[in-house]
């Protein structure tokens, strides 16, 4: 399926196309099969087939309830360069991360990414710690060839953690408190300032339930939000 236009994509994220198989589902995230990172993210195959992919997206606080952001790369294949949520990415067609009860094959995921995007040992972030709070149908087009079509799980965790952010993956990382966050999304919608780009999954996110929900970060009743039967 490679073609001359992805002469120019980084090897490392060329690599992450083909050995990642994501996990196919219908719109009741219900697995259906399995595909490519690769296919999965191009837009021609979304629209031809429906193909629909599990995903996830950590919101990591830290003890003073500041949400951690990250800066995608420059060399990720879908939305470079766009500020986001601490973590994301897609649990694997593999038996560890296919583990419906409780969550559990999507928390793993979540651990090993964050391991692999920001350097968080696995010790710092325990399966058992993340809160599931919802979950999240949507499709973004990244540009013309490249976008999104996810049921995201969304993932909170509120932990103080040390962080080696990995250049292939992460430009840039900040903690921000929510009056920080409400002046880079205003910023991002001024639009004038080229570095402050949100990705749409985020936006979504905060447009919708992130305010209620850091209330309960900072309560700590996490779990008296978590909704896990509607998909929004
Ligand atoms: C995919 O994230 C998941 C969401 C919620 C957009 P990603 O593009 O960062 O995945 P990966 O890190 O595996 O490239
Ligand atoms: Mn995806």
């Amino acid at each position: 399926m490679t073609d001359s236009n992805d002469v120019g994509m980084d090897a490392v994220q060329r690599r992450l196309m083909f050995e990642d198989e994501c996990i196919l589902v219908d719109e009741n995230d219900r697995v259906v099969g399995h595909d490519t990172k690769y296919n999965c993210h191009l837009m021609e195959k979304i629209e031809a087939e429906n193909l629909l992919h599990r995903a996830f997206s950590v919101f990591l606080f830290n003890s003073k309830f500041e949400l951690l952001l990250q800066q995608r790369s420059k060399t990720k294949v879908t939305f470079p360069f766009v500020w986001t949520n601490t973590c994301c990415s897609h649990p694997l067609y593999r038996e560890s991360e296919l583990i419906d009860e409780n969550v559990l094959g999507v928390r793993n995921a979540a651990q090993r990414k964050l391991l692999d995007e920001l350097g968080i040992v696995a010790k710092d972030v325990p399966v058992d710690e993340f809160t599931a709070l919802g979950r999240m149908l949507y499709k973004a087009p990244s540009d013309g060839k490249w976008g999104e079509h996810e049921l995201d799980y969304l993932l909170f965790i509120v932990r103080d953690v040390k962080l080696e952010p990995n250049p292939d993956e992460v430009a840039d990382i900040k903690y921000v408190s929510r009056e920080e966050l409400k002046e880079l999304v205003k910023k991002a919608d001024e639009g004038d300032d080229e570095a402050v780009k949100l990705s749409p999954w985020f936006r979504l996110v905060v447009d919708n339930f992130l305010m209620k929900w850091w209330d309960h970060v900072e309560k700590g009743t996490l779990i008296e939000a978590a909704d896990m039967i509607t998909i929004h």
